[in-house]
């Protein structure tokens, strides 16, 4: 595997912090072990923890309003996968990687494939695109893609998702990520059951395309590009869809498509238990979707999210996989760093969510013990997993503290240098 930061710059800078590291991760020890706790059973799960990075999440993303672009952006997926890889060499937590097409379209995907593969990463879920019109596209998905009226549009938009499996399956993806925005803007614009109706029917010929071995998820938005009616704006949509189609189809969880304040535990809960929870699309939030870094708002949903994943993977056993994938735009900060800090959030929850006995918990549940309960789930939140993450790291080759040893290595002036800006060459945004 390549290494694009030099190894032996990692490893001095892992070298600095080992005798702390060391200690802290000795007194963490020890405390857990007071907890009945093993860290060395915990620091083997956190090393087992992979959460796939968005190729359009490498570059700087950008409002409605302005994109303002970073130095040295990716121009292309080859360099998309360069940035990936320097992601997953200091976290060990990002070996997959998760493309968007028509943006990271390969004209050679073997060659993109033996890329990914030299540089130690593999092909997540592919995600389509009718959201957006392309150059010298026929058809225009102004007025909505696969629940378009026009019968051309459908087709169309129909065609270019069977292409992504195609594509996938080249890439050796085994899940296709479907979000539409479509919807209407005003009421009256659309018959409601009718554009479900249409979504459905198409939705069935992307379906009926898929091999033996994948699933397509369908990604739920509450709204926006529609802002009165989004076809598939909640959980409770997604399941019908994923029900209508099939085995195969199952539910993707974008964490800020919902409204705020919406119990999003519950509504991992309700998919895990009937089996339709696909998957993730990890970000946070504040008002909308913000697709801010992950645990940077809201960290406690997202340990409570891991809460209900730890339940039912007790339940469900190894069958129990859903797909784990970051979805944010950076648009103040580097989208490395960014993507790095936000893995490891999500690692953290991982982690923390683990260290809830979950025999005791049923037992203070049972004995209706409301204080008791609350206190057991905070207590693993509070505990500070810090020292076991970056063991886990150090470990497996990565850095003790990422953000520092990118910027130790000086990655983002070098590939400033290599990479002179290229108007609209990012292709990203928000998703
Ligand atoms: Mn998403």
């Amino acid at each position: 595997m390549t290494n694009i930061i030099d190894a032996g710059l990692v490893a001095d800078q892992n070298a600095k912090l080992e005798a702390g590291l060391q200690a802290d991760y000795e007194a963490l020890g020890g405390m857990l072990a007071r907890r009945g706790l093993d860290i060395e059973e915990l620091t083997a799960l956190a090393q087992t923890f992979d959460v796939a990075v968005p190729s359009w999440g490498a570059g700087t993303g950008g409002t409605r309003f302005a994109r303002f672009a970073g130095r040295g952006e990716p121009r292309n997926v080859f360099e998309k996968l360069e940035d990936c890889s320097v992601i997953n060499q200091l976290t060990r937590a990002t070996s997959g990687v998760s493309p968007h097409f028509p943006w990271d379209k390969p004209s050679d995907a073997s060659e993109l494939r033996q890329a990914a593969d030299s540089l130690g990463l593999v092909f997540d879920a592919v995600n389509s695109n009718t959201f957006q019109d392309q150059l010298g596209q026929e058809q225009t998905y102004k007025f909505g893609s696969l629940t378009a009226q026009s019968k051309e549009v459908r087709a169309q938009a129909i065609a270019h998702n069977i292409e992504c499996i195609e594509l996938g399956r080249a890439l050796g993806s085994n899940a296709l990520t479907v979000w539409v925005g479509d919807g209407a803007n005003f009421p009256g614009q659309n018959n409601l059951r009718g554009s479900l109706e249409r979504y459905l029917d198409s939705m069935r010929e992307i379906y009926a395309a898929l091999p033996d071995d994948w699933n397509v998820f369908i990604e739920h938005k509450l709204f926006e590009p529609a802002f009165y009616a989004t076809v598939i704006a909640d959980w409770g949509t997604s399941f019908a869809c994923a029900t209508e189609l099939g085995p195969k189809a199952k539910c993707l969880v974008d964490l800020g498509h919902h409204a705020p304040n919406t119990n999003i535990e519950m509504i991992v809960a309700r998919l895990a238990q009937f089996g339709k929870l696909g998957g993730f699309h990890f970000n946070d939030s504040k008002y909308g979707d913000d697709d801010l870094d992950s645990g940077s708002i809201n960290p406690f949903q997202l340990f409570l999210v891991f809460n209900e994943l730890a339940d039912a993977s007790l339940r469900g056993g190894s069958s129990f996989k859903p797909a784990y994938m970051l979805d944010q735009s950076h648009n103040v900060t580097d989208p490395i760093e960014s993507l790095m800090s936000s893995a490891v959030e999500v690692q953290r929850a991982f982690v923390q969510s683990a260290m809830v006995d979950r025999a005791e918990l049923a037992g203070l549940q049972g004995a209706n013990d409301v204080l008791n309960s609350a206190q057991l789930l905070k207590r693993a939140f509070r505990t500070d997993v810090s020292p076991i993450l970056a063991m886990a790291r150090v470990r497996a080759g990565g850095a003790a503290d990422p953000v520092a040893a990118y910027r130790a290595s000086g990655y983002r002036d070098r590939v400033a240098g290599l990479r002179p800006a290229k108007a609209g060459a990012s292709s990203s945004g928000i998703v």
